[in-house]
C-alpha cells in the first residue's frame, strides 16, 4: 500500500481537504480511476456478535456499559446464528461480513474459541471475514489469521491530539500496537475514524497523517459520520454537513490511492446525491443491511435501488487477492479431543457400574 507522495505532510493534507469542493472531487475521481474500477462498490454487512456491556468509555459508543442508552447487553451469539446471518447477508449481495464484539480486548477463553470457529465457518461461505474485537495480541491475531480471517478492523478514530477528548480508558499507542499485531500476523488492516465528534478539520487530516506515518498504511479505511446516540456524551453533537463527508472521503482517496475507502456509519442522514458524490470521490464500499452494529442503516432494498440509479455494481469477494485458507485450530482440536475423552470416560464408568449390578435410581417428580 503506497501513500500519495504529493501530500505527505499535515499541512499539505489540510490544503487538500480545503480545496474548492468540485476541484477536490475531480482530483479524487481521477486518482480513483487509476487504481480502482469506479463502478464497483463492495457491500459489506455488519454483525454484532457480542453486544453492549463494554467497560470502555469511548464517548461516541452506545455499547459502553457506563452510559445509559437503549442498547441491551447480550452474550456472545452462537456459531449457528452467525452462519445463518452470514448466509442471509450473502444472499442479499454482501461479499464481506464484519463481526463486532463490545470487548475492550480479546481474552483467551471459550468465547474466543467460538469466534475462531465463526471465522472458519464464514470463510467457508466464500465471504471476506473481518472482525473488530478490541485489542489483540500477536498470538490471538495469528489464531484468527489461521482460521481464515481476511481483515481486522481497529480504528484510530481521530487525530492523536483529539483522541484523548473522546476516550480515556485506552491510549492511542494501544490502538497502534493492535494494528501492528494484526499486520504482523499477515492480516489485512481496516482502520479509520469518525468525523462529527466536535473535532477540528486539523484532527480529520491528523487521523490521515497517523496512517501516512505507518510503514504500511491500512488496506481499508472506513470513514464514519458520528451517529449521535442518546445517553452517550456525544448525544448533542450537531450532525455534520454532507459535504464534510464528501471532503473526508475525497481527501482519504487521494492520500491513499490503493486503499479501499469505506463510506461507513451515518448514511441514513445522507441523500442519495451526496452518497453518489462520495462514490465519485472514491468510496469503494458501504455497510449494507438495516442495522450497523446497534444503530439503523438504509435497508438492502434502498441500497439496491441506489446502486441501480447510480449504475454501481456490487464488488465480489477477494477481488484481486487470495481467499485465506482456514486451518484447524490446535487449541480447539485439543479441547474437542478432551471433551470426547471425557464423554468416553463417563460412558465407560456407566457401563462398568451397570455390569457391577448398579441400579440407576428412579427419580419421581411429585
Ligand atoms: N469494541 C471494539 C473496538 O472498539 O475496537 C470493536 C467495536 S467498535 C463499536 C468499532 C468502531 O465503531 C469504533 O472504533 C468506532 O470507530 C465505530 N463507532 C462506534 N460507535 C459509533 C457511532 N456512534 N458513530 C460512528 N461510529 C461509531
Ligand atoms: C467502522 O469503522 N464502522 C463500523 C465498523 N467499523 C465496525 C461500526 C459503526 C458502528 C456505528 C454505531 C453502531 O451501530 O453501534
Ligand atoms: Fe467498547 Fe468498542 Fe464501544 Fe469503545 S467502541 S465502548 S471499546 S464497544
Amino acid at each position: 500500500m503506497k501513500i500519495n507522495p504529493n501530500y505527505n505532510s499535515p499541512e499539505a493534507l489540510l490544503e487538500l481537504y480545503n480545496k474548492p469542493l468540485l476541484e477536490l472531487v475531480f482530483e479524487a475521481a481521477t486518482v480513483h480511476r487509476q487504481f480502482h474500477d469506479p463502478r464497483e462498490v463492495q457491500m459489506s454487512s455488519l454483525l454484532s456478535i457480542k453486544t453492549g456491556g463494554c467497560p470502555e468509555d469511548c464517548g461516541y459508543c452506545p455499547q459502553a456499559a457506563r452510559y445509559h442508552t437503549d442498547v441491551e447487553a447480550h452474550k456472545l451469539m452462537s456459531v449457528d446464528t452467525v452462519i445463518e446471518q452470514a448466509k442471509n447477508a450473502k444472499a442479499n449481495g454482501s461479499s464481506r461480513l464484519c463481526m463486532g464484539a463490545a470487548w475492550r480486548e480479546v481474552r483467551d477463553n471459550k468465547d474466543f474459541d467460538s469466534v475462531v470457529e465463526m471465522v472458519q465457518a464464514v470463510n467457508d461461505l466464500d465471504m471476506e471475514v473481518c472482525c473488530t474485537l478490541g485489542m489483540l495480541n500477536e498470538h490471538q491475531a495469528q489464531r484468527l489469521k489461521n482460521a481464515g480471517l481476511f481483515a481486522y478492523n481497529h480504528n484510530l478514530d481521530s487525530s492523536r491530539e483529539f483522541y484523548g477528548d473522546v476516550i480515556s480508558t485506552r491510549e492511542y499507542e494501544d490502538r497502534l500496537n493492535t494494528i501492528d499485531n494484526a499486520r504482523k500476523a499477515g492480516i489485512s488492516v481496516c482502520s479509520g475514524g469518525i468525523i462529527g465528534m466536535g473535532e477540528a478539520i486539523e484532527d480529520r487530516v491528523g487521523l490521515l497523517w497517523s496512517y501516512m506515518q505507518m510503514e504500511t498504511p491500512p488496506e481499508s479505511i472506513p470513514i464514519n459520520a458520528l451517529v449521535a446516540v442518546e445517553g452517550t456524551p456525544l448525544e448533542d453533537q450537531k450532525p455534520i454537513e454532507q459535504w464534510e463527508m464528501i471532503r473526508m472521503v475525497a481527501t482519504t482517496r487521494i492520500a491513499f490511492p490503493e486503499s479501499v475507502v469505506r463510506l461507513s456509519a451515518g448514511r441514513t442522514k445522507m441523500s442519495m446525491e451526496a452518497q453518489g458524490m462520495c462514490f465519485m470521490a472514491g468510496a469503494g464500499s458501504i455497510f449494507a443491511g438495516d442495522k450497523l452494529l446497534t444503530t439503523p442503516n438504509p435497508d438492502f432494498n434502498e441500497d439496491k435501488e441506489m446502486f441501480n440509479i447510480l449504475g454501481l455494481i456490487p464488488k465480489e469477494a477477494f477481488a484481486g487477492s487470495e481467499k485465506p485458507v482456514s486451518m484447524p485450530d490446535p487449541l480447539i482440536e485439543e479441547r474437542k479431543k478432551r471433551e470426547l475423552e471425557r464423554e468416553d470416560e463417563l460412558k465407560n464408568a456407566r457401563q462398568e457400574a451397570l455390569k457391577n449390578g448398579f441400579e440407576p435410581r428412579k427419580i419421581t417428580v411429585s
